[in-house]
């Protein structure tokens, strides 16, 4: 990101000029997305090419605007129509293109085509989103993140519509507009965007306590994630796997990303909300244009038929997740994303998933949400894109050849040939012809499972403990981790309007998860902590998870982070080219920044550019920050607020500080204890060990208290 202008001309100021080189390269880095109108003329959509586009046609110069403007009038009904209705959930997003490459011949567990080679690479295309904001709404709030993969396969598509988080806030469909209303903002004012902390959430899920799990995986470091290449990925419900003798086993799916599970904290998403609401579209945009293409790794959980009764709860219940202890994931593939779309509407706006879509080999189970979630895929799409043909637009038709009899309605682009649009039929020979189920090759077949049952409304009594998982989970967390659980709900609490809804939270909810997070909070809110669970909650003898807590989940590897390095005039060129070395070494990206977009001048006087500003690009958007040696450092940090706030806040948010050289005397100046995370010496190859070491960590988490002491 910097590039050294050691050999440009001097300047009559001094100061070398720009590097023009590096200029040109960024100009022809937006080439790219040069309009493939290239060299073609201005048309009408009928065609006609238009011969002046910036003036109607008018009576006279300074006459009325007539009627007879065809092409005024094309451009401005075609504008008006330009948006549509935005998704109801899961507005905003962000997509790329990527493979799905299977590790192995995976027929016995299914027949799927995907999954029935080794080294089988199928497109696939996924999407992003958080789930309550609109479409403009910022990228770092506190919510669950949508994760939707589109599986373009040579036997149709097949969409794997998952969360973030294992488990959902309702256990049947039917309450689904319940929840939408309740987490959305409020009917009266529309307020709040992008954000749970309402009184309307609070109220409902307090009254239903099955949404208890999902809320404190909310609640949770999970809902504010560093970056979406450091979010897991959920099918949450359970789904069936066909093998090729027809043999089906419950499976659940599950993405892990190869860069870690990582999490901003609650200060860091809340500013980044204001300074950079495009967060997480930016970061993964420039991951792939970088070519740090993020990887999640595929797998599954596998439970035998025989085994579906056999844990502490029910396996169709969405609100509960399987302990990996208990069945261990087994991994299928691979997930690489390496491109991003070329049109932010016509595919990530367009893109249409449904978890109808599945191909031979994948199947259903009876979660009742799952069942649910068939219907009203489709039926959105028929108000969102206009019409039952969406399988027409690009990014939603299959890869494979699609042939039946369905017809007509809005927007219908494929030109049907023949005369017999029905089946059976002999004009055209019958065809399209149905295809037998097969273990290769065949049409889709449903699982036959046997179902023999009376036809109520009723909720499994298999489905009625909310709460020993919620508690499974907050004493799986590391201290710090519970810590950030506290803080959230005492947060989001702190915003409830109405004293009740605080206090129904505390005593029924949290009181039956865990007494001292429940007395925590309370505490925050300045209420009486509860003595005691208002229900009783059953004590399994599988109480932890390790698995569920971020701290086993870190990369092993630092490619891809984002490292500020603070530049002043006097910095000691041989510190910096070091730096700026060992950083590319490890994949790690750097931007160098100076108290103005001016170069900065080296020791030696030559001089270097900048690629930002320190007030420009604020530490909150940054892994680490790096101050190198220089004549003047600790005077130039000193003598500007700017810089010594990007130092405080990069501490304050348990961020890999190295100051080199003269720079390290800043810790003394500031009042910053050395400690894992925060390291100087002469050079950054000394610390290399435990720089790498901090950066892998991802934060410095012993540091919490001290930080804590800083002003935000
Ligand atoms: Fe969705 N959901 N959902 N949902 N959902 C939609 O579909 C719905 C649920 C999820 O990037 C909508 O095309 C119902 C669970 C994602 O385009 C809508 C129920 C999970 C996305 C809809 C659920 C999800 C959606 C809105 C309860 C995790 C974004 C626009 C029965 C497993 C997909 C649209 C994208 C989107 C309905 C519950 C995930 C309204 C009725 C559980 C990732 O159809």
């Amino acid at each position: 990101m910097s590039k050294e202008s050691g050999n440009n001309k001097s300047t009559a100021a001094g100061v070398d000029a720009p590097d023009k080189e590096n200029t040109s390269a960024k100009l022809d880095d937006l080439e790219r997305f040069k309009s493939d109108a290239t060299g073609q003329a201005l048309r009408t959509n009928q065609g006609v090419k238009v011969a002046d586009d910036k003036n109607s046609l008018r009576a006279g110069a300074r006459g009325p605007s007539l009627l007879e403007d065809f092409i005024l009038r094309e451009k401005i009904t075609h504008f008006d129509h330009e948006r549509i209705p935005e998704r109801i959930v899961h507005a905003r997003g962000v997509a790329a293109h990527g493979y799905f490459e299977s590790y192995d011949n995976h027929a016995k567990l299914s027949k799927a085509g995907f999954l029935s080679e080794k080294g089988k690479q199928t497109p696939i295309f996924v999407r992003f989103s958080t789930v309550q904001g609109p479409r403009g709404s910022a990228d770092t709030v506190r919510d669950v993140r949508g994760f939707a993969v589109k599986f373009y396969t040579d036997e149709g598509n097949f969409d794997l519509v998952g969360n973030n988080i294992p488990v959902f806030f309702i256990q049947d469909a039917i309450k689904f507009p319940d929840f939408v209303h309740a987490v959305k903002p409020e009917p009266h004012n529309e307020i709040p965007t992008g954000a749970s902390a309402h009184d309307t959430f609070w109220d409902f899920v307090s009254l239903q306590s099955e949404a208890t799990h999902a809320v404190i995986w909310a609640m949770s470091d999970r809902a504010i994630p560093r970056s979406l290449r450091t979010v897991q990925g959920f099918g949450v419900h359970t789904f069936r796997l066909i093998n090729d003798e027809g043999m089906s086993k419950f499976v659940k799916f599950i993405w892990t990303p190869k860069q870690g599970v990582l999490s901003l904290v609650w200060d860091e998403a809340q500013k980044l909300a204001g300074k950079d609401p495009d967060f997480h579209r930016r970061d993964l945009g420039n991951a792939i244009e970088s070519g740090d293409y993020p990887e999640w790794e595929f797998g599954v959980q596998i439970i035998d038929e025989a085994d579906e009764h056999s844990f502490d709860f029910d396996i169709l219940d969405p609100t509960k997740i399987i302990p990996e202890e208990l069945v261990p994931i087994t991994p299928l593939g691979k997930l690489v994303l390496n491109r991003n779309p070329d049109n932010f509407f016509a595919e990530t706006e367009q893109v249409a998933f449904c978890p109808g879509h599945i191909v031979p080999g994948i199947d259903f189970s009876n979660d009742p949400l799952l069942q649910g979630r068939l219907f009203s895929y489709t039926d959105t799409q028929l108000s969102r894109l206009g019409g039952p043909n969406f399988h027409e637009i690009p990014i939603n038709r299959p890869v494979c050849p699609f042939h039946n009899n369905q017809r007509d309605a809005s927007h219908r682009t494929t030109i049907n040939k023949g005369q017999a649009a029905y089946e059976p039929n002999s004009i055209d020979g019958g065809w399209p012809q149905e295809t037998a189920p097969a273990a290769k090759d065949g049409g889709f077949e449903s699982y036959h499972e046997r179902i023999d049952a009376h036809k109520i409304r009723e909720r499994s009594p298999s489905f009625s403990d909310h709460f020993s998982q919620p508690r499974m989970f907050y004493r799986s967390m590391s201290a710090p981790e519970q810590t950030h659980i506290a803080d959230a709900y005492s947060f989001e609490l702190g915003k409830v309007q109405r004293p009740y809804i605080r206090e129904r939270v505390v005593n029924e909810i949290l009181a039956n998860i865990d007494l001292d997070l429940a007395g925590k909070v309370a505490s925050h809110l300045g209420i009486k902590p509860p003595g005691k669970a208002s229900v009783e909650v059953p004590e399994f003898e599988f109480q932890r998870s390790p698995a569920l807590s971020q701290q086993t989940l870190l990369p092993d590897n630092v490619k891809g982070k984002k490292v500020a390095v603070l530049v002043f005039d006097g910095v000691a060129d041989k510190s910096l080219k070091e730096t700026l070395d060992l950083l590319a070494r490890h994949g790690i990206h750097s931007m160098l920044l100076g108290p103005t977009s001016a170069p900065v001048v080296y020791a030696d006087k030559k001089s270097i550019e900048v690629a930002g500003t320190i007030k420009g690009e604020p530490s909150i958007a940054f892994d680490a920050v790096l101050v190198p040696d220089g004549s003047d450092v600790v005077a130039c940090v000193l003598g500007s607020g700017d810089a010594k706030h990007y130092l405080y806040e990069g501490y304050k948010h348990l961020k890999t500080i190295v100051l080199m050289g003269a720079a390290a005397g800043l810790a003394k100046e500031l009042s910053l204890e050395a400690d894992a995370g925060l390291m100087s010496g002469p050079s950054l190859s000394g610390l290399e060990q435990d720089f790498i070491a901090a950066l892998k960590a991802h934060r410095t988490w012993s540091r919490e208290q001290a930080a804590d002491a800083i002003p935000a």
